[in-house]
């Protein structure tokens, strides 16, 4: 794993490059027989310039995967990997059940309903946006 301190390092005389506000982040609880679950969060984008979401990791998880939900040809849902989410400047985007979502793969311990899942974003410019995402029961 890429040590967080040493990217935000690299970018820490130009903080303000990232103007990402990450919102209502939550993650659905794992069943017993489950090794995946979703984490879901509105991203606005307060700042001048786009910014591209280009990698997604978290300490709890093997593996993070940007995915979104869509209606293929035969009118079925399928999911399928995003390399990189947008938002344009003044823009909010909404990572939710059914849409654009984080995949998490392969908890590395148990987790329960009111833990924090803590979530790093890295941009398009390498900077690197760390956020905790709730596990909460929501349909
Ligand atoms: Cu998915």
């Amino acid at each position: 794993m890429i040590p967080l301190l040493l990217l935000v390092g690299l970018n820490g005389c130009h903080r303000d490059s990232v103007s990402l506000e990450v919102g209502d982040a939550w993650v659905r609880p794992i069943l017993p027989v489950q090794s995946v679950t979703a984490a879901y969060f509105d991203l606005r984008n307060l700042g001048r310039d786009t910014v591209r979401v280009t990698a997604a990791s978290s300490p709890a998880f093997e593996v993070v995967e940007m995915h979104e939900m869509a209606t293929d040809g035969e009118g079925v849902m399928r999911m399928r990997r995003l390399a990189s989410i947008t938002i344009a400047p003044g823009e909010t985007v909404q990572l939710k059940p059914g849409g654009k979502h984080l995949m998490l793969i392969g908890p590395k311990h148990k987790m329960s309903v009111g833990n924090d899942v803590s979530i790093l974003l890295e941009t398009g410019t390498g900077d690197v946006v760390s956020l905790a995402a709730r596990v909460d029961r929501r349909l």
